[in-house]
């Protein structure tokens, strides 16, 4: 025990002073940084410290599973700009947790991860405590930074460090280790007040410098064909104002990642979404805007860019993202909406339009594409395809703009992505950096509780399965989220056989599967759809009444393809090329 624990607990002895513990100055310090709402699962040792949150005010989502409850705290923290926070009981749960603090870290999403943990003396001699594991040791590869505290006394500032960790620079995930002791050490009741910190200026402004925004602007005075790539980054920065202007202002067309869609209607005259591959190409300057040159943009480099030399801006809070994979010609550091206001300052009243055969050549492509898809989207086919599917969700999603949508799968994720148009920023979330499976259901909740705004999620039946159990969770909180389940009866496609024995292939799944009755189950709205009039027909109802809803819409095994838009990825056998 600490000395100073010790001191007060003599002291309360003789009934001198009032007291707090290490349960109340959690709840403290983080209801004095605005921290309103947990993401968790209950057990030894939180069990008590959650009913507490509770009683003192705090929301509290009690979920299922602990990834699905940090994955809930990693969007909330990206629609807000605020950590989210997951609570986990110790090695198991912390485990279940960690995985949605890495995918944090990775997507740079402000995130707490807290975790109850065993007793220091008997986990460090290895003694057999339980659910005994060094989680400290194990989380700090995994996230921007960890950190414990021992003492009820070092709480306020512990918590401050995690916050601060969370959102400043480059946002990722932090985790948090609380021994189970901490949580009853006693002390006194002013001094615990007195220790708490409330974090000032969280995410201070970082101004980019004067020569490199003066740079930028010199090398994209020189395009012919500059293109502007939206990512994730400027959608959380929350600049949308400032983007919009500088963008209009440039004139140049521009090409939303897929979290980026909505900061500009993708109806938007100069939307380049439906001529990607025409922009990647042909461009010759390149402005990144809070993206990142990764597998998701081909590393910046090779076929996919085409052969034209080209230059890149790129605006990014994370100096070391500079020359990352290509060479940046004019690298500019600081946060978005300071960069981006320091560009459209230095552009003046008046910045030459590129040159304009550009925009319209990238308009004609655009028109062509999308006139070219728009007669598949209107099929009516039974069984489904995705294209008739998707059809009937874009025209709901153009008619309820405000709506948040959560979107993962293969072919559910990347035909999704190219056919629903987004018209605001930060309503759609999807798997993100990794392409992950499993985000579907915790988004859901956490758009539901963050924003107040319906939820409309777009789930491959795979998909959906990493975390179905939370429609439990959903039910039980009454949330306003529309499932619909792409349900093809398996990953990529329902129709592989196993030729050699007969168990089924490794991608199909229970041929005609209810996933609507699932739903049913805990009392939600189940919907079998098997048209594109009946699917349109229940997600309104849905959308309409706020009830949980559960669609399984069902789309014909054999329309997906392998991998959805990524098969190139798949890596193919040397033998067979003999
Ligand atoms: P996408 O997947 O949409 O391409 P990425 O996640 O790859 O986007 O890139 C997001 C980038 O945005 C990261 O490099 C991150 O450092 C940066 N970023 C995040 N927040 C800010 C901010 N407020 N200001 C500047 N850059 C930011
Ligand atoms: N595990 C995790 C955590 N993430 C992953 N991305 C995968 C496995 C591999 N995977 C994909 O990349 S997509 C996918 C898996 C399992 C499921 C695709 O099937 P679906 O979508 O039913 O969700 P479609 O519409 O059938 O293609
Ligand atoms: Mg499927």
């Amino acid at each position: 025990m600490s000395a100073t624990a010790q001191s007060i607990d003599t002291k309360s002895a003789a009934g001198e002073q009032e007291l707090t513990d290490g349960f109340h100055l959690i709840i403290d310090a983080l209801k004095l940084n605005g921290i309103n709402t947990l993401y968790a699962v209950p057990g030894i040792p939180i069990t008590d410290f959650l009913r507490m949150s509770q009683a003192e005010g705090l929301r509290v989502l009690s979920f299922r599973h602990e990834q699905n409850a940090g994955y809930a705290a990693s969007i909330a923290g990206y629609l807000t700009k605020q950590p989210g926070v997951c609570i986990t009981v110790s090695a198991p749960g912390f485990l279940n947790g960690l995985t949605a603090l890495a995918h944090a870290t990775t997507n740079c999403f402000p995130m707490i991860l807290i975790s109850g943990s065993s007793e220091r003396e008997v986990v460090d001699l290895q003694q057999g405590d339980y659910e005994e594991m060094d989680q400290l040791a194990i989380a700090k590869p995994l996230c921007k930074a960890a950190y414990r505290i021992l003492h009820a006394a070092d709480i306020g500032i512990g918590i401050a460090r995690a916050i601060r960790a969370a959102v400043s620079g480059r946002p990722g995930g932090v985790y948090l280790d609380l021994p189970a002791k901490l949580f009853g050490q006693v002390m006194n009741a002013a001094a615990g007040a007195k220790s708490l910190v409330k974090v000032i200026d969280p995410a201070p402004a970082q101004f980019p410098s004067k020569d490199s925004v003066k740079r930028a602007l010199d090398v994209l005075k020189s395009a012919k064909r500059p293109l502007i790539i939206l990512g994730k980054g400027a959608a959380y920065a929350q600049a949308d104002e400032a983007i919009k202007t500088f963008v209009e202002k440039s004139g140049v067309p521009f090409l939303p990642m897929s979290m980026a869609k909505g900061l500009l209607p993708d109806t938007h005259p100069q939307c380049a979404g439906a001529a990607r591959s025409t922009v990647l190409k042909d461009s010759d300057v390149v402005v990144m805007i809070g993206a990142r040159l990764n597998w998701l943009l081909s590393h910046g480099k090779g076929k996919n860019w085409g052969d034209a030399p080209k230059k890149f801006i790129q605006i990014d809070i994370e100096p070391k993202e500079m020359d990352s994979n290509v060479e940046i010609a004019a690298p500019v550091v600081g946060d978005i909406g300071s960069c981006v206001s320091a560009l459209l300052a230095e552009m003046g009243g008046s910045w030459p339009a590129p040159p304009a055969e550009w925009p319209k050549a990238v308009a004609a492509k655009r028109e062509e594409n999308v006139a070219k898809m728009a007669p598949r989207l209107m099929n009516n086919n039974v069984p489904m395809d995705y294209h008739g599917a998707l059809g009937v969700l874009r025209t709901i999603v153009k008619e309820r703009p405000d709506a948040m949508l959560v979107n993962e799968g293969a072919n559910t994720l990347d035909l999704a992505r190219g056919i629903i148009d987004v018209y605001q920023p930060r309503k759609r979330i999807d798997v993100g950096t990794w392409g992950i499976m499993g985000i579907g259901m915790g988004y859901a909740i956490a758009a539901a509780v963050e924003t107040g705004k319906p939820v409309l999620a777009v789930e491959g039946d795979s998909a959906f399965g990493f975390s179905g159990m939370e429609i439990e969770t959903i039910c039980r909180y009454k949330l306003p989220v529309c499932i619909v389940i792409f349900n093809n009866d398996g990953i990529y496609r329902g129709t592989d056989v196993n030729a050699v024995s007969s168990d089924p292939a490794t991608t199909v799944f229970v041929k005609g599967a209810r996933y609507d009755k699932m739903m049913e189950a805990f009392g939600g709205v189940g919907v079998n759809a098997t048209s594109p009039d009946e699917l349109r027909r229940a997600v309104n109802a849905a959308m309409d009444s706020g009830k949980p809803t559960l669609i399984n819409a069902v789309i014909d095994p054999a329309a997906g393809s392998e991998s959805g838009r990524i098969g190139n990825l798949n890596p193919q056998s040397a033998l067979k090329k003999k």
